[in-house]
C-alpha cells in the first residue's frame, strides 16, 4: 500500500442485491461516486469464483488506488495479492491471519460486543468494524445493535479506527460520524440502489460534511 487508507466510505459487496448488473460494474459506479475502499463479501460461491471475481475486482481498484479487502478468506488474499482481509469471530485469529498476510496488509475486525473491543487493544489492526449500528435486513444473525450511544462509548475505550456497519443511509450516516466513527460501512445502500454511483456520492458529501463539523 503506497497510500494511507481512507476508511470514509466503504463499500461492502452482495451480490444478490446488485439484480442482473455485473458486479464489477456496481463497484465502478460506486468508486466514481466516491467510495474509498472497498469489501469483495462471498458468502456462498466456490473458491474457483471467489478468486476469479476478487481479480478482476483487483484489476479494477488497484490503478486507482482504492483498497480491496477480502471478506473472510486469507487464502484469498493471498493468492490475488489483495490489500487485505476482514476478519470476524469465528474466522482466523487475528494474530494468525497477520502473520500470513504480512505487516503491510490491511485487516480489520468485526466486533460485536465489549468483550471483543477490549481484545483487539493491544493488536495492531488496522480498524474495527463496529457491528451492526443499526439492525438491518441485509444480515440478520447478529448480536445486540450497538445503536448510537454504544459507538460513541466504544469510541472512548478504544484506539482503532472505527469503520460502523449495518443499517446506514443517507438519513442517518451523519449521527453515526457524529458518534465517533472514522468511516461508514454499507451494503444496500449503494448494492441495492438504482444508480449506485450517485448513492455513493450522496453518502460521501454526508459524511464529508459530518466529518467537519
Ligand atoms: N455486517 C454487520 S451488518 C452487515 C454486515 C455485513 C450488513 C450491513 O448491510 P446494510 O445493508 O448496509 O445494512
Ligand atoms: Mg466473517
Amino acid at each position: 500500500m503506497n497510500h494511507p487508507p481512507d476508511w470514509r466510505l466503504y463499500l461492502v459487496t452482495d451480490r444478490s442485491l446488485i439484480g442482473s448488473r455485473n458486479l464489477v460494474d456496481v463497484v465502478r459506479e460506486a468508486v466514481q461516486g466516491g467510495v474509498t475502499i472497498v469489501q469483495l463479501r462471498e458468502k456462498s460461491c466456490s473458491t474457483r469464483e471467489f478468486l476469479d471475481l476478487a481479480r478482476r475486482l483487483l484489476a479494477l481498484l488497484k490503478p486507482l488506488h482504492i483498497p480491496l479487502l477480502i471478506n473472510d478468506r486469507v487464502d484469498i488474499a493471498l493468492a490475488i495479492g489483495a490489500d487485505g482481509a476482514h476478519l470476524g469471530p469465528s474466522d482466523m485469529p487475528y494474530p494468525d491471519a497477520r502473520r500470513l498476510l504480512g505487516p503491510n496488509a490491511l485487516i480489520g475486525l468485526s466486533v460485536q460486543t465489549p468483550a471483543q473491543v477490549a481484545e483487539t487493544q493491544p493488536w495492531d489492526v488496522d480498524y474495527l468494524g463496529v457491528s451492526p449500528i443499526f439492525p438491518t435486513p441485509t444480515k440478520t444473525d447478529t448480536g445486540t445493535p450497538w445503536g448510537l450511544d454504544g459507538l460513541r462509548s466504544l469510541a472512548h475505550h478504544n484506539r482503532h479506527p472505527l469503520v460502523a456497519i449495518g443499517g446506514i443511509h443517507p438519513h442517518n450516516a451523519a449521527a453515526v460520524i457524529h458518534a465517533g466513527a472514522h468511516g461508514i460501512a454499507v451494503v444496500s445502500a449503494i448494492c441495492a440502489a438504482p444508480n449506485p454511483r450517485t448513492a455513493a456520492t450522496t453518502l460521501r458529501h454526508t459524511i464529508d460534511s459530518a466529518l467537519s463539523t
